[in-house]
């Protein structure tokens, strides 16, 4: 697939690379529309698929992430268009079908569709310049790709509604106080933080890696008792892998693992 709203790069020096994509629409601010969706989602799941790869990083540029859909291509859109093409639904989430971690590193704009897409990530490190909303009720809708479902998980339902309610927009501290960002990192360090973080688990093993993925992803799917079920199950799986006596042997012999992601 020829990209042309995205760019991909590869990164790193362990032996897992990191996968980057960035969103290239910078005169829209990153606007998502279904050409730029359907290249993230296909980058997303070329890398998943690659072995040499351990973590993807998605970022955009210092002044957006994304700034929400693309309000110029929605506009003319009905109902019976929406419902029978599948909006949003079709591919849009491509990224939960991921099971490497998928990092996002957001500097200035993550508003409604962007800062869902954001959401999807596993985590998301934050430039001091991020700022996160859903201002989807001032253009006459709701958000559309989970805003109203993940916010409230990570943030609590007093401050997703606040944000849900009025549009207004969360900086960088606020975001990280409410637990909606894992870091916050200088704007111009925030490529190197994110790709240094990607590289860290690049050079763990890759079986407890996307298990580990699994299992934290599991909190938020169903009950506790069903989430520590699962997560034992993860756990127990785990002794089967040849990582799992790599890594212990390692650590009694005082060697660093030599993982074989098998
Ligand atoms: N769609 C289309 N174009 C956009 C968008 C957008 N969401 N955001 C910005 N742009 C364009 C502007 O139209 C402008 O274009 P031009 O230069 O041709 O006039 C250019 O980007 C720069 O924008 P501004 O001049 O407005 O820049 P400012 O710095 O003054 O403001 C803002 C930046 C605050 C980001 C402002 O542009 C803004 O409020 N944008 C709209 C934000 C918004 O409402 N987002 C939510 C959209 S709805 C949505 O996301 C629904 C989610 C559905 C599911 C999505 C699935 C993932």
């Amino acid at each position: 697939m020829n990209y042309e709203c995205i760019l991909t790069s590869v990164h790193g020096d362990a032996p897992l690379k990191t996968g980057l994509i960035t969103l290239n629409r910078p005169k829209q601010m990153n606007a998502l529309n279904d050409q730029l969706m359907d290249e993230l989602g296909h980058a997303l799941l070329a890398f998943d698929a690659d072995d040499t790869i351990g973590c993807i990083v998605v970022t955009g540029n210092d002044k957006a992430f994304a700034a929400g859909a693309d309000i110029a291509a929605m506009a003319s859109y009905d109902f019976m268009h929406v419902y029978k093409t599948g909006y949003i639904s079709r591919n849009w989430e491509t990224m939960r079908q991921v099971k490497k971690p998928v990092i996002a590193a957001v500097a200035g704009f993550a508003l409604g569709g962007g800062c869902e897409v954001a959401m999807m990530a596993d985590f998301i490190i934050a430039a001091d310049t991020a700022k996160f909303g859903q201002p989807e009720i001032k253009i006459g809708i709701v958000p559309g790709a989970g805003g109203t479902q993940r916010l409230p998980r990570a943030v609590g339902k007093a401050k997703a509604m606040d944000m849900v309610l009025t549009g207004r927009m969360m900086d960088a501290a606020e975001a990280e106080r409410a637990g909606l960002v894992s870091r916050i990192v200088p704007a111009d360090k925030l490529l190197d933080e994110a790709l240094a973080a990607a590289n860290t688990i690049c050079a763990l093993g890759q079986p407890s890696v996307t298990l580990a993925k699994e299992c934290v992803n599991r909190a938020f799917e169903g009950p506790l008792s069903e989430g520590i079920a699962y997560e034992r199950r993860m756990f127990h799986a785990l002794f089967g892998t040849e990582d799992q006596r790599e890594g212990m042997d390692a650590f009694l012999n005082k060697r660093k693992p030599a993982f074989k992601h098998r």
